[in-house]
């Protein structure tokens, strides 16, 4: 077997909590990655006929969860309580390989939580938010949570209607509605690793990749790590012209007629309803 330590999905999904940690998003234990694995890139790595241990799943109920959808898929995931700032210098310890067991019920350790740890206590929301993005994009692998602080301030003082928050940030840079056309969907504050908040996060994920978590945060769904990164980022930047801009006298903006030729150049369909 090769050393795991050296594969590249694991290498990378290192590098992306570390830039994360260093933008200042992922104070304390905030945030939390998952990473559809295929079984094709983890042979070489790990016997997958040994599980280490089983582990429950946390904070859902039994009725009103069922990821029977997932059942077999492996997943790359940050432990509940590490720190971002950690995951790069200890893999072993503050992230694991985890695949979802029969029925979707429960999962088996492949890989990691050596000191015996377990899953973020989002996973809930996560492994829904797969579940939707992989109904909507078979290609979807990554679902990505943090608290990026410019759009975290955003939702303090800018109305929380979806159509609105979206039109803002489409407003504050010219690639904006291009990265997302499929604009943002916000929830309002919620209780956080709750089974209503994931069910309320994955019904909005059907029709965006990019869910705001007011007054807390963000989730981003996307193909691959960098992707995915990079909606946040984007989304972030966009929230940074908005509380570095919302406060003085608008002089310029992008209009509308500018934002529908931006699509139809880079021939992206935007959502509907957005544009007047
Ligand atoms: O994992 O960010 O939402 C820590 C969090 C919870
Ligand atoms: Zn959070």
């Amino acid at each position: 077997m090769k050393n795991i330590l050296e594969a590249k999905f694991l290498k990378e999904f290192c590098a992306t909590a570390s830039n994360m940690y260093r933008l200042g998003w992922d104070e304390r234990n905030g945030g939390n990655i998952s990473y559809l694995l295929k079984e094709e890139e983890l042979k070489d790595y790990l016997d997958l006929d040994h599980v280490e241990r089983k582990i429950p799943f946390m904070g859902v109920k039994e009725t009103a969860f069922d990821a029977s959808f997932l059942e077999g898929k492996i997943f790359l995931v940050t432990g509940t309580g590490r720190y971002f700032k950690n995951v790069e210098g200890d893999p072993e310890n503050n992230l694991g390989i985890v695949r979802i067991g029969k029925g979707g019920k429960d999962l088996d350790l492949l890989w990691g939580f050596a000191d015996g740890g377990r899953p973020t206590s989002e996973f809930p929301a996560h492994m829904m938010s797969h579940m939707a993005r992989l109904k909507t994009d078979p290609e979807n692998r990554v679902v990505m949570h943090t608290h990026p602080t410019n759009l975290l301030a955003m939702t303090y003082v800018h109305e929380l209607d979806s159509a609105k928050f979206t039109h803002t940030l489409w407003e504050m840079s010219t690639e904006c509605v291009v990265v997302f056309p499929d604009g943002v969907e916000v929830l309002p504050w919620m209780l956080c690793g709750t089974n209503e908040i994931g069910v309320a996060t994955s019904q909005k994920m059907m029709q965006s990749r990019v869910v705001i978590w007011s007054m807390h945060g963000i989730y981003g769904a996307g193909r691959t790590l960098d992707e995915t990164f990079g909606f946040i980022v984007t989304v972030e930047e966009a929230a940074q012209i908005y509380m570095l801009t919302s406060h003085l006298p608008r002089k310029n903006t992008i209009t509308d007629a500018q934002l529908k030729e931006l699509a139809d150049f880079f021939g992206v369909q935007v959502k509907e309803g957005i544009i007047g």
